[in-house]
């Protein structure tokens, strides 16, 4: 049987005794390719990581199929499942296409953004990650200053007939979509323990936010983050290896 992403990531958290997914985003300034810094990070780092997350930083510049893949390809011969960041938004047929290629680019995962929908919205996406037998994690509540401006407002939920958090309707859809993942931001643990209290066991929550935009490894784990997303306080760090031991330790403490 093939087992779903999310039993994927749970079952490498728990061989590697890490729970720590790394952003690979912004790459120290070095006279080697971004390829070649990413790589290097990737080998100092592998031990104490359980996934790794790519944005576009590396994407854009690299392009999908060639420095991209390359990047994808050693994070895979370390035993690490590769999410892409793409927080799609689109419309159904538009959104297909974008995961088809992310998926056959050989990530494990992508990010979508539940704000569009499920009818010819997100469904496709849902779609062909269960053919391809990939992931999907939804944005529940993000880490920045203007979070609450989106995923806070107020809104109409027209199964319960009550007015409530945007964010709670999101917690909502990602358990009855059976998504792989939530993102709820570190920097809100009030907001993961809220969460959390929704999707119980069902949908894990991974926490971006720690460090350079001020979340701390102990609040959100206390609170209820399963996966916590960090980019860079390691890859900018004197040492990545140690900088990635530390918070894997601290989020096993
Ligand atoms: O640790 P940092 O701040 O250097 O990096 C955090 C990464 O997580 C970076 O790739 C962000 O784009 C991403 N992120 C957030 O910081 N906040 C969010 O609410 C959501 C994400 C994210 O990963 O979305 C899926």
């Amino acid at each position: 049987m093939v087992l779903s992403f999310k039993q994927r990531m749970a079952e490498l958290a728990e061989k590697k005794d890490s729970n720590i997914v790394l952003a690979l985003d912004q790459l120290p300034e070095d006279a080697r390719s971004l390829v070649e810094i990413g790589i290097k990070i990737l080998e100092k780092t592998h031990p104490y990581i359980c996934a790794v997350k790519l944005n576009h930083h590396l994407v854009l510049p690299l392009g999908l199929f060639d420095g991209t893949k390359k990047i994808v390809d050693k994070a895979h011969n370390l035993n690490l499942p590769v999410i892409m960041d793409c927080k799609i938004n689109d419309i159904g047929y538009t959104n297909r296409v974008i995961s088809e290629n992310y998926f056959n680019a050989g990530f494990d995962a992508v990010i979508a953004n539940p704000f569009v929908g499920w009818d010819d919205g997100l469904q496709p996406v849902f779609e062909v990650a269960e053919k391809m037998s990939r992931g999907v994690i939804l944005l529940v509540y993000m880490s920045h200053k203007a979070a609450w401006e989106g995923y806070g407002q107020i809104v109409h939920d027209p199964n319960a007939d009550e007015l409530k958090a945007q964010y709670l309707v999101f917690a909502q859809k990602a358990l009855a979509w059976n998504a792989d993942g939530a993102i709820v931001g570190a920097t809100y643990p009030e907001k993961i323990r809220e969460i959390r209290t929704i999707l119980k066991e069902k949908v894990p929550i991974y926490s971006p936010g720690v460090g350079v935009q001020g979340g701390e490894v102990k609040a959100a784990v206390e609170a209820g983050s399963k996966y916590l997303i960090i980019g860079r306080s390691i890859t900018l760090a004197d040492n990545p290896r140690q900088a990635a031991k530390s918070f894997r330790d601290a989020a096993k403490d």
